[in-house]
């Protein structure tokens, strides 16, 4: 069986296949990532991140189900990179998303983290592809947090929704420095709780007064590399869009209505503004970045011998060697070794 083509062609069956060997096998990516790359880029994604316990799996589940009304086809990755042995949110996962299965419109994937959160995201992205190309309109990807130790949901998505739930911690303060920024839609799940109103005025006030000064450092964020013009305006949400704060309760569907449309409207504002570009043109930027950089140290390993590397560690840990002089011997000595292979 061409696995290629059937997944290609939308059959759940190849879909499930090439994703585990990208998750189980790294060297198997490539070749399937070369294969499907000129199908992708058309779904929308969609990352939902947030604390554990606030409802992130439940608010998938039944924004799903939303989505599939609308004759949309949704694929859906939970990365959960916190239990790689007992798996138990995962089968919290499976089990509340049991009644989406049958349903052959709805994908859901549980990917568990096998060695590195690099590794992790690297699958995680490569899972996204093989959904994309296999004609999901819709990909939510569900992560716990946000940020740089988990799979960076800021770039692998288009819309970033965070979600809080009332009576976590210390009300809102319970949102980590950094996300306000990345969210797009901001939701106060548990609306069925008491202080729901309350921390969704509190978000707001915290947009509100992050707005006025957040427009320079994020324009400083970009480098050299930046995407085209107007990619000044890549992450910020004040280019045209108001950051929504919803109400859910994703135990029954309330507000879930209301999400759906935020993320439709968002989506649509990328795309009529270009920002859907920029966004795409930054993830390929990372990606790229972040393969050569594999790729170095790949050929760096191999270029010089274990013992080499071992020592000059050994050397900076006590204080014989400095860490630049170090890396700079490291790097002097790959390179004539690349130098001789030529
Ligand atoms: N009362 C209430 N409970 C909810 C709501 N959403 C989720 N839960 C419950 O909160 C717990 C954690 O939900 P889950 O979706 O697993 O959260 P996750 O860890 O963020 O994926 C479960 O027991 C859910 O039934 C909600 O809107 N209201
Ligand atoms: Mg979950």
């Amino acid at each position: 069986m061409d696995w290629i083509a059937a997944a290609r062609a939308g059959n759940p069956r190849a879909v499930a296949r090439l994703i585990t060997q990208v998750e189980n096998d790294a060297a198997s990516a490539p070749g399937i990532v070369r294969a499907l790359y000129a199908d992708t880029g058309r779904a929308h994604v969609v990352g939902i991140t947030g604390p554990p316990g606030s409802g992130k799996s439940s608010l998938v589940n039944e924004l799903a189900k939303r989505f599939r009304q609308h004759d949309r086809r949704v694929g859906i990755v939970a990365v959960d990179p916190s239990s790689p042995f007992t798996g138990g949110a995962l089968l919290g996962d499976r089990v509340r998303m049991r009644d989406l299965a049958g349903d052959t419109g709805i994908f859901v994937r549980s990917m568990a983290s096998r060695g590195s959160l690099g590794g992790l995201a690297r699958s995680t992205a490569a899972a996204v592809k093989v959904l994309d190309a296999a004609g999901y309109d819709l990909i939510l990807i569900e992560t716990v947090g946000a940020g740089q130790a988990e799979v960076d949901i800021a770039t692998a998505a288009h819309t970033v929704v965070v979600l809080e739930a009332p009576g976590m911690g210390d009300d809102v303060q319970s949102i980590k420095a950094g996300i306000l920024e990345i969210a797009d839609i901001l939701v106060v799940n548990k609306a069925d709780r008491p202080g729901a109103s309350r921390a969704a005025k509190s978000l707001e006030m915290m947009l509100h007064l992050g707005l006025e000064t957040d427009t320079a450092s994020d324009r400083a964020h970009h480098g050299a590399d930046a995407a085209p013009s107007p990619a000044d305006d890549g992450r910020l949400p004040a280019a045209g869009w108001a950051t929504p704060v919803l109400q859910t309760v994703a135990t029954t569907g309330e507000g879930m209505a209301a999400l759906a449309d935020a993320i439709e409207r968002h989506a649509a504002h990328l795309t009529a503004t270009g920002q859907r570009a920029i966004r795409d043109w930054e993830r390929s930027r990372d990606e790229v970045e972040h393969l050569l950089r594999d790729l170095f140290m790949d050929q760096l390993r191999a270029a010089v011998p274990a013992t080499e590397r071992t020592r000059l560690i050994a050397d900076v840990a006590e204080r014989r060697l400095d860490p630049y002089s170090a890396a700079e011997r490291l790097f002097a000595s790959a390179s004539d070794t690349f130098k001789r292979e030529r």
